[in-house]
């Protein structure tokens, strides 16, 4: 079911085509489609093949650049359904969110940070390209539970190091846990910087953010 919209979804991102995201973004909310659905199955494919063809040298950084804003013009008409449709009410817990210093991908990021929001989290996010001290003091400032670290480039996966060992530094672990995600990190790599765990997608970070603060989801 609704094979061609996503479709559609995928071709409006790979074209760097706003209007045409924003108006199938609305559509897929008209026809009651997840939101979250809409993106994993419609327009991340299309994120996903610019991202492919730029590494194989077939498309190049305007691509990128028109790919990114067209996925944010999409995750931008879908997230507040996404929040409407979070059932939490009480707080699960503080968690401080941003992409490490020297990467300024934000959109997965505002993915992880729209589900926590919604699945109950209080999330307060620090934006991208943020130095580790900033982590340190607002998981200082703010009482987090958890500190949540996207980076997307091989580049700046270090930078996640960097933090789990300033936060080290200032005393806040354990109590302060770290999670961590973006593409090219993984189980070994969150393993490997002593963080507490990685989230493959936004889904998972929640699952996971909640395993670490004690709020694990029941079965129904
Ligand atoms: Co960039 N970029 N980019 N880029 N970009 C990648 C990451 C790249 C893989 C493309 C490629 O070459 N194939 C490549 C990295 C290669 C590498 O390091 N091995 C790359 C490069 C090289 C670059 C530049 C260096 C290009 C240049 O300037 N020459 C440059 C770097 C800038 C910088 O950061 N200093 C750059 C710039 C950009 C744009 C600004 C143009 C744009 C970002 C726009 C924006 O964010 N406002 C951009 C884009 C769009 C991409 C791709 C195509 C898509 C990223 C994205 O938004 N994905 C990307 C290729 C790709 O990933 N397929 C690419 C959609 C998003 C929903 O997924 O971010 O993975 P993602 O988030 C997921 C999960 O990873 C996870 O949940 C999210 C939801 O499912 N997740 C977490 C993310 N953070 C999490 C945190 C968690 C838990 C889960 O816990 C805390």
């Amino acid at each position: 079911m609704h094979e061609a919209l996503f479709a559609a979804m995928r071709q409006s991102i790979i074209d760097g085509d706003p209007e045409t995201v924003i108006s199938l973004a609305r559509q897929a909310l008209a026809l009651g489609i997840d939101p979250l659905d809409a993106i994993n199955r419609g327009f991340l494919p299309g994120v996903n093949h610019v991202g492919e063809q730029y590494g194989l040298g077939e498309m190049f950084l305007p691509d990128l650049v028109m790919g990114g804003e067209a996925m944010k013009a999409a995750v931008a008409i879908l997230e507040p359904e996404m929040r409407r449709r979070g059932t939490a009410r009480e707080s699960l817990g503080t968690v401080v969110l941003g992409t490490v210093k020297g990467d300024i991908h934000e959109i997965g990021k505002t993915l992880v940070l729209t589900m926590l929001s919604a699945s109950g989290f209080q999330v307060h996010d620090l934006g991208v390209d943020v130095p580790a001290e900033r982590f340190v003091e607002a998981g200082h400032d703010l009482a987090a539970d958890v500190i949540g670290l996207s980076a997307l480039l091989t580049t700046t996966m270090p930078g996640q190091r960097t933090v789990v060992e300033a936060l080290t530094r200032a005393g806040l672990r354990p109590r302060v846990k770290v999670m961590v995600g973006g593409a090219p990190v993984s189980h070994a790599w969150a393993a490997d910087i002593g963080a507490d765990g990685y989230g493959e997608d936004a889904a998972a970070a929640v699952a996971l953010a909640r395993r670490l603060v004690g709020r694990e989801a029941t079965a129904r």
